[in-house]
């Protein structure tokens, strides 16, 4: 009975020292790892009044479940540019950089422009998020990621500063293995290290949209992170990675008493970090 035990231990142990060796062997040198960036469910949201104007505020996050690291590039020649109606003075070409297994850069694409921000004195990405409040179903056939019935507030692309805020892991050893890379608004490189995210507050201006005046009733909040295809989720324009950047709650709007109130009351499939790192929904 021991031997047959230990025999079925070394064979459990070569199995597994096996799957390890081939797991290595995957992640070869020179072959480009993706990020996949995937959005949290909105969560805090809240009714801001403010001089007789009415905005629905919310917190977001993205996070990093990919294989490899999401790194941006600014740099090169400093120029004006518009950015959806609105002027900078200096603005740079951003590059995304894919990594291997050594942390060497494989490959490079084009992620947009990058530009300073007066206000918050850094550097940000342009076209990180697109948030909408319509009327459609956004989980119903029919209902594209861009088209879910009538728009009642959007159409801003934010841009954000993009660093290591939130670890998804819960433990010392996997934060070992998965350290915090980027967290420098003004430095060569902005990103998101595997496993981490970026949590932009709802108190942060732009995690806003206006519903003055919007009936009491049922509607849906968006978030569809990327909306410019700035960024390498995977090889093609179908891998998964690049199909899982769009969030939705469902939320009723109330008008009973002097203000107005919001009760969350569905939203989009999630699991794990997806659902929540920053509370519920
Ligand atoms: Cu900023």
């Amino acid at each position: 009975m021991q031997s047959r035990r230990f025999t079925l231990l070394i064979v459990v142990v070569a199995v597994l020292t096996a799957a390890a060796v081939l797991g290595v062997a995957h992640a070869q040198p020179g072959l480009p790892l993706y990020p996949n960036v995937v959005e949290e469910v909105p969560s805090h949201l809240q009714i801001e009044n403010d001089h007789q104007r009415e905005w629905l505020r919310f917190s977001t996050t993205h996070i990093n479940l990919g294989p490899g690291n999401l790194q941006i590039r600014g740099g090169g020649q400093i120029a004006p540019c518009t950015i959806d109606g609105v002027h900078y003075d200096q603005c740079t070409v951003a590059t995304q950089e894919i990594l291997d297994s050594e942390g060497n850069v494989v490959l490079t694409h084009p992620a947009g422009v990058a530009f300073f921000h007066p206000e918050h004195n850094h550097w940000h990405q342009s076209a990180v998020a697109e948030f909408k409040i319509t009327t459609g179903d956004p989980s119903s056939g029919g209902c594209s990621q861009t088209a879910c019935g009538t728009e009642i507030a959007g159409g801003v692309k934010i841009t954000f500063c993009f660093v290591d805020v939130v670890f998804t892991g819960a433990t010392g050893r996997e934060k070992k293995a998965l350290p915090r890379r980027y967290f420098e608004c003004n430095g060569e490189l902005q990103g998101l290290a595997v496993g981490w995210a970026d949590e932009y507050h709802q108190s942060t201006p732009l995690q806003e949209l206006e519903v003055t005046g919007l009936p009491s009733g049922d509607y849906y909040l968006t978030h569809e992170a990327d909306p410019e295809d700035h960024w390498l989720e995977g090889p093609s324009p179908s891998s998964p990675g690049e199909l899982d950047n769009f969030t939705w709650v469902k939320f009723r709007l109330s008008r009973q008493g002097a203000n107005p109130e919001v009760t969350v009351i569905d939203h989009s499939p999630c699991t794990g970090a997806q659902c929540g790192l920053s509370g519920n929904p």
